[in-house]
């Protein structure tokens, strides 16, 4: 039998790099970077490469699951397992109401077009306000920041790595991440021609990491203070007269008084000491953005999950404001989503605007940011009895209790769930609480396109992968299971005709798209849209409408060259859209149709962060702060779900603490023993490591580890399984805008674990 090659895009993380696939008698031989991709030419990382071996894994589920009295699972047919939610997840939202019933949505579900489309119609029929997801352990602060900026929480400028002269990297780590809010296959090499052409890449970042590495300038910062050191830079720019939003933005800017006035108070010599990092060097980090023909500011995880998150992704895009370099070549960007720009209500140039805060949860009384919930109320409402506690959850590709802080309350919380739905590949460390695990095909088994992080892209790009083999022929799409569990929740029942379910959603998306005056199809007969569509079905005739309806579409015009997914299914290697176009001030959304530099919330908080600032120098003794941990991500992990899979895990021990040689000294602790490390609400034992890539003062845990808990059935991640590092994260203490969980900067103690308990 010969050999055939196809090739398709890798969802496992936002680079979307393209990849080769070879097929030999049913099996994947090969798989490798496909050179002829538009976008990633040919660069992989080793997690593209093992999508066969996580295609083939024995643990990875292929049938459902049902929790027998026993606790054991045993598996059961589609029908037994959607007949039991039936049987049990209705009568609780009868007898309790809509909000009892909670959600959890996680990251590989954002690249999934099946959860993408249809997690949002079964959120709808659910009605619950308890809706969670990883965002608030993620990227939330910069969407809310941006939302207040430019008007929506897509509306993220992106840095435009290939053509920028100087770029600044705060916490963030793409060489091990491979990007994020910023897709861009093969960082590496794009930072590296940077350096090429003669531009400058610095680093701020607690830790000497891979990125920092291949920078030019590496500058530690103390976590959780980013905000103070842009708001110095911003301070710096408006003392030193090189603050200029620049002739494209004339008009377009509004609270440049305000955000100077804010900075004055945040001088370089001021934040010096509490950010570790000198006000001189402060001082000519600001002077080279300014200076550098075009450069752009990027802020990632260790600036969104900090006691400022919010804070610090607003000054990082005050800055490229300030530079000249919002929305110019070289500068930060937004991109043009071939799908179009979705949740832009308004016409272009003006809108709502964001708004948080139009519910709150019931225990704490948080604000929903963007229609939910921070996830770290999640184990309050459920634990926490009354009038509107959660009884029932359903997770959608998550694994909360791995990856959400104080892991150790939500997993005792889920203990006490009166019913819980999984629809996941493995049983996990969220999954074995389920009654019910219903898995889906394997990204090899389903098309891809990646319809959320396209819109984040350093390139307009658009590439689609058909299915690659078939899948079990009893298992249902992930949209069909989706679109049954909505027909269990509304009362149709686990019967509920799906094909009709679909159209009706088609059917909305084609009326909502043809009621958009800005739409290329407004006031088209829908009908005729739908026809057009036909015979396609589920999320792929939502893209094909996204797709021919976008800003480079055929529009449903005959003849009409553009985008259309027929089109994209003739391009394997995808298509090139372009480098990013100057899109101000139609991208803009806000109520004044400018930019709000200086969005109310944000400036009344800054308050906060004077208070910050004050206690930090007032505890610059020695021994006075507290150690503080951060996380660490490794090219062969994906947040906690690929330890299953052996050539990714192999290898010396990844879940350690590192320690700087000061702090071990002064700790007594020794590399290769175990420290205990204690926060607020845990207490985890783990191998320290020593080394000067970490500060003094900071440690560093990678999270999404500890495979070992009773119950896990991933055979290889438990013999790897290491320790869940937010066992030490606060559920109590979120960044107040956005709910936000601190995931750097956790204040931690830390002592040999030979010490006993206590002594
Ligand atoms: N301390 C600390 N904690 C963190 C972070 C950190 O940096 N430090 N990072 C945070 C970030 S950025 C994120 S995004 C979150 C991630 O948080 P989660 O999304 O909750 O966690 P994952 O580990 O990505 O778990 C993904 C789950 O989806 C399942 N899965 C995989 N593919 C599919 C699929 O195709 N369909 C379905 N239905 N299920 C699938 C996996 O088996 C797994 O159970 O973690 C956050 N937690
Ligand atoms: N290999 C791999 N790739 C991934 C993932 C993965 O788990 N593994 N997860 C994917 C997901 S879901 C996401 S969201 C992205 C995240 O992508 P990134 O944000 O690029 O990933 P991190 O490695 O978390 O980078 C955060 C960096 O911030 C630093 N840091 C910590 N605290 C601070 C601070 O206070 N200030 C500053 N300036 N820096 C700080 C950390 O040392 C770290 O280097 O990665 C994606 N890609
Ligand atoms: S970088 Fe991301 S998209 Fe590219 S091969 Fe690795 S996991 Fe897949
Ligand atoms: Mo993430």
């Amino acid at each position: 039998m010969t050999d055939s090659v196809s090739v398709r895009t890798c969802p496992l993380c936002e680079a979307s790099c393209g990849l080769e696939v070879t097929v030999a008698d049913g099996r994947v031989t090969k798989i490798r970077g496909d050179v002829d991709d538009v976008f990633s030419k040919g660069f992989i990382c080793p997690k593209g490469g093992s999508l066969a071996a996580l295609h083939e894994d024995p643990d990875r589920l292929r049938a459902p699951l049902l929790k027998q009295a026993d606790g054991s699972f045993a598996t059961v047919t589609w029908d037994e397992a959607f007949a039991e939610i039936e049987r049990r997840l209705p009568p609780i939202q009868a007898a309790h109401g809509r909000d009892s019933v909670a959600a959890y949505l996680g990251n590989p579900g954002a690249h999934n077009l099946s959860a993408l489309v249809f997690g949002r119609v079964l959120l709808k029929a659910l009605g619950t306000k308890n809706v969670t997801s990883a965002s608030t352990v993620d990227q939330y602060p910069k969407q809310l920041a941006s939302g207040w900026m430019f008007g929506t929480p897509l509306s993220v400028p992106i840095p435009d790595v290939d053509r920028t002269d100087h770029l600044l990297i705060l916490g963030a780590n793409p060489l091990a991440s491979n990007g994020s809010l910023m897709t861009a296959p093969d960082i590496r090499g794009r930072l590296r021609a940077i350096r090429e052409r003669g531009g400058k890449v610095v680093v701020v970042d607690p830790r000497r990491t891979r990125t920092a590495e291949a920078a030019d300038e590496h500058v530690f910062i103390r976590p959780g203070t980013d905000a103070l050191l842009l708001f110095a830079m911003v301070h710096v720019l408006v003392t030193e007269e090189l603050a200029d939003p620049g002739e494209h933005l004339d008009g377009l800017v509004t609270g440049l008084e305000t955000v100077r006035a804010l900075a004055l108070g945040f001088p370089p010599e001021a934040v010096a000491d509490a950010c570790g990092i000198p006000a001189e060097t402060i001082r000519r980090m600001a002077r080279e953005l300014a200076e550098a023909p075009t450069a752009a500011v990027y802020g990632r995880m260790g600036t969104t999950t900090t006691a400022f998150g919010t804070t610090a992704s607003w000054l990082v895009d005050v800055l490229n404001v300030l530079t000249g370099n919002l929305d110019r070549p070289g500068g930060a960007m937004f991109t043009t989503p071939a799908s179009g720009s979705p949740n832009t209500s308004g016409e272009p140039g003006r809108g709502r605007g964001v708004r948080t805060g139009r519910f709150s949860s019931r225990v704490r009384g948080l604000d929903e940011v963007f229609g939910e919930l921070p996830v770290a109320v999640l184990a309050e409402e459920i634990d926490t009895p009354g009038e509107g506690q959660v009884r029932a959850l359903i997770t959608l590709a998550g694994n909360p209790v791995v990856s959400t802080p104080n892991s150790e309350r939500l997993a005792a919380a889920f203990d006490e769930l009166e019913f819980m739905v999984s629809i996941d590949i493995y049983l996990n460390e969220t999954t074995r609480h389920a009654d019910v695990i219903l898995p889906v095909p394997s990204p090899l088994e389903r098309p891809h396109y990646d319809l959320a992080l396209y819109a984040f892209a350093v390139r307009n790009v658009a590439n689609f992968s058909g299915t690659l083999f078939e899948k079990p022929a009893d298992m249902p799409h992930e949209w069909e299971t989706l679109l049954r569990l909505v027909g269990i929740v509304t009362g149709q029942g686990a019967g509920v005709d799906v094909a009709a379910l679909d159209t009706f959603v088609a059917t909305e998306a084609v009326r909502r798209e043809s009621n958009t005056t800005s739409s290329s199809i407004a006031g088209r007969d829908v009908d005729e849209i739908l026809a057009a569509l036909a015979p396609r079905v589920g999320p792929e005739r939502i893209l094909d409408l996204l797709l021919r309806a976008g800003p480079f579409g055929d529009g449903f015009v005959a003849g009409a060259d553009g985008l259309s997914l027929a089109g994209l299914e003739a391009a394997p290697h995808g298509v090139d859209l372009g480098p990013l176009q100057p899109r101000m001030p139609a991208v803009l959304r806000t109520p004044s149709g400018q930019i709000e530099l200086a969005p109310e919330p944000l400036v009344r908080d800054v308050d906060r962060l004077h208070e910050m600032l004050d206690a930090w120098t007032a505890a610059s003794g020695a021994g006075e702060r507290p150690m503080r941990l951060i996380g660490r991500r490794d090219l062969r992990s994906n947040n906690s779900w690929m330890h299953n899979i052996q050539p990714l895990v192999k290898g010396k021990p990844r879940c350690t603490v590192w320690v700087h040689p000061d702090d071990a000294a002064r700790l007594q602790l020794v590399d290769g023993e175990d420290a205990r490390v204690s926060a607020r609400v845990g207490v985890i034992e783990i191998p320290v490591q020593v080394t000067e890539d970490v500060m003094p003062g900071v440690i560093s845990i990678p999270h999404g580890w500890g495979h070992d808990l009773p119950g896990v059935r991933m055979q290889v991640a438990s013999a790897h399984a290491g320790v869940n590092s937010n066992i030490l994260a606060d559920d109590q203490e979120l960044e107040p805008l956005s709910g936000t969980a601190i995931l750097n900067g956790i204040a931690v103690e830390l002592e040999p674990a030979r010490v006993p308990v206590g002594a």
